[in-house]
């Protein structure tokens, strides 16, 4: 499983509407950081990396973005609308963020905390370390 969309339940009634995310239920892992993108400026694109490990799920809570996925053979281009979906994004994957609605919040749940050295920003570098899996 690379990447796809997770359908979260929405516990709604007339008061308005809720999304519970509980770990071992709606996600494929245990989440060890959060974080959100808001205010990212009209036109800017963010990401160009991959991951060595770490797995992600990406919400947009708010507003609307667009996520550009490369897995070194494949691309795919999905739009993040609704707070009731998740894209869940697998390690050894590219991913730009781009198309960010002026109100958009990205909220993302991830496997692992924060550590540079799981990041690879060189796009070559992946490409290249993608084909040696694969051999
Ligand atoms: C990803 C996409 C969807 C931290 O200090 N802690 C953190 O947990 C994160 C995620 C970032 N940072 C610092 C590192 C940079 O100085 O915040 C700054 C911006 O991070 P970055 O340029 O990596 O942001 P994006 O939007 O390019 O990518 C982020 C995540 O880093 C990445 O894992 O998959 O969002």
């Amino acid at each position: 499983m690379e990447y796809k969309i997770i359908k979260f339940q929405e516990h709604g009634d007339q008061r308005g509407m809720l999304v519970a995310l509980e770990d071992n239920k709606e996600l494929p892992f245990q989440i060890k950081r959060v974080y959100y993108l808001y205010g990212t400026k009209s036109g800017e694109r963010r990401g160009f990396h991959a991951h060595k490990e770490l797995q992600q799920i990406l919400i947009c809570i708010h507003g609307s973005c667009k996520i550009h996925l490369d897995n070194g053979t494949d691309t795919a281009e999905v739009l993040l609308d609704k707070p009731t979906e998740g894209l869940y994004v697998s390690h050894n994957m590219w991913r730009e963020m781009y198309d960010f609605s002026k109100d958009a919040v990205l909220l993302v749940l991830a496997s692992e905390c924060y550590n540079e050295k799981d990041y690879i920003r060189n796009y070559d570098e992946f490409i290249k370390l993608t084909r040696k899996k694969d051999n």
